[in-house]
């Protein structure tokens, strides 16, 4: 996947550029002002913030650093500077209006192009392999995602339209046991792999089972009705305080439908289908399920030993199918479908081990705090992800179907506090190997 030679680098970045931003123009363009502007949710910035911030970041990084050029709007940076601007402030600041932001993007976007033609890709960390190009467009999609998880809070009749992802070919069995062993987590050698995804590190792992495919509505709807969430036995103390507090009582855009249960997805109402991953739980909901199932979560080095590790080779691939780049057979990735592929659809996406559906249709919680891998350094701003470890998020891991590819591999790693629910989110649960299972 590394390209051969600068010009290939070059027309590589070129089309991952444009690319990202048709799908920014599908998200900003198919709701009038007045929504842009609007704030749809207190978790979220009106569309129109995202858009602008998105040109901005790509002037900070590729005009003004990459680029060494004259700032193009040094004016507007404090008001799309996330620091600065908490997301329920973003409404009432003097925005650049839709038309003004995208002739904003319009005019970064080409001395960008004038650059990339220029530039030369040396070994300063920065350019080498096209590396601040590769984050521009990765910070790109992921704006593009959180805009995605803003048109599905937005009340109104449906704008966003897809066909409906595949239909299962496969049957999954319910869990795989990974042996006891050393895996290679993390990365040294991914060009594009953002700083807290690397190093590449050995991490030893006890035998555990871990279930090979993300829980279902239908299996999650039998926590709900068996009364799981009115039983603090399966809640952490905080998880029932926020249960409490916040009245929860199914996941997010679900309602009761007669003796079953409907969900709003982007506008829609619909059926409950039972197959389908479970998708706006949060992180204290994911654990009370598992504990009601008689599991838990599994760490985040769990789920990346099982996505990634090749019993044959013993080397840790890039994606559960191998090292080659997400195509539409391998996962339901960058909003080609609206909701998430029923489990068994994607059976060429399965890792080496028999877990499916790693990749793409839900966001999977895991048990871990977000911390640096041993060895991190920031690169190339601290801002990224080194301010957010602690105790205080939780690592997502696999992406969406609202998570485009470039966006998305075997070791990126998300995180988001654990109440937080608006965002693609579901899990799959695991377990500790029983002892006669441990038994090479
Ligand atoms: C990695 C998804 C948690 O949206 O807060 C966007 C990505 N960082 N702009 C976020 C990000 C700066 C980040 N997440
Ligand atoms: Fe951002």
């Amino acid at each position: 996947t590394r390209p051969a030679g600068p010009e290939q680098l070059r027309s590589r970045i070129a089309a991952e550029l444009e690319r990202t931003r048709a799908r920014t123009a599908l998200l900003t363009e198919a709701v009038d002002e007045d929504d842009l502007t609007r704030q749809h949710s207190p978790l979220m910035s009106p569309l129109v913030w995202d858009l602008a911030h998105v040109g901005n970041q790509e002037e900070l990084w590729l005009v003004r650093d990459v680029g060494g050029r004259e700032p193009v709007r040094r004016d507007i940076d404090d008001l799309y500077d996330a620091f600065k601007q908490p997301r329920r402030d973003r409404p009432a600041l003097p925005l650049l209006p839709p038309q003004e932001a995208r002739a904003y993007l319009l005019t970064v976007r080409d001395k960008v192009l004038d650059l990339l033609d220029r530039v030369a890709f040396t070994e300063r960390p920065l350019v080498a392999d096209g590396f601040a190009f590769g984050m521009i467009v990765q910070h790109e999609q992921q704006h593009d995602e959180t805009m995605l998880a803003t048109h599905q809070l937005r009340a109104g009749p449906a704008v966003l339209h897809a066909p409906p992802p595949p239909e299962p070919t496969v049957r999954v069995d319910a869990e795989v046991l990974v042996p006891a062993g050393e895996f290679t987590m993390g990365t040294d050698t991914d060009p594009w792999a953002l700083d807290n995804e690397r190093p590449a590190h050995r991490v030893h792992l006890p035998a555990y089972a871990i279930d090979a495919a993300p829980v279902t509505n239908g299996r999650y709807r039998e926590f709900i009705a068996d009364g799981g969430y009115d039983d603090p036995r399966w809640w952490s103390p905080a998880g029932w305080r926020h249960r409490r507090e916040a009245e929860l009582v199914a996941p997010m855009h679900w309602r009761r439908d007669g003796d079953g249960w409907a969900y709003r997805r982007f506008g829609r109402w619909a059926p409950v289908r039972d197959d389908e991953p479970v998708v706006h739980v949060c992180h204290h909901e994911a654990r009370a399920y598992a504990a009601w199932a008689g599991k838990r979560l599994p760490t985040e080095a769990e789920w990346e030993k099982a996505a990634r590790w090749d019993p044959a080779t013993g080397r840790s691939r890039r994606y559960p199918w191998g090292d080659d780049d997400p195509t539409a057979e391998h996962a339901n990735l960058g909003q080609r479908h609206l909701w998430p592929a029923p489990v068994g659809a994607y059976p060429a996406g399965a890792s080496p081990l028999g877990v499916h559906q790693l990749i793409g249709d839900v966001w999977e919680w895991t048990s871990t705090p977000f911390r640096g891998h041993p060895g991190f350094t920031a690169f190339p701003y601290r801002e990224y992800s080194e301010v957010f470890f602690g105790d205080d998020h939780r690592v997502l891991r696999g992406g969406s179907f609202g998570t485009d590819r470039a966006a998305c591999r075997g070791t990126f790693r998300n995180w988001d506090f654990p109440i937080r629910r608006q965002i693609f989110s579901g899990f799959r649960c695991a377990r500790d190997a029983r002892p006669e299972e441990s038994q090479p």
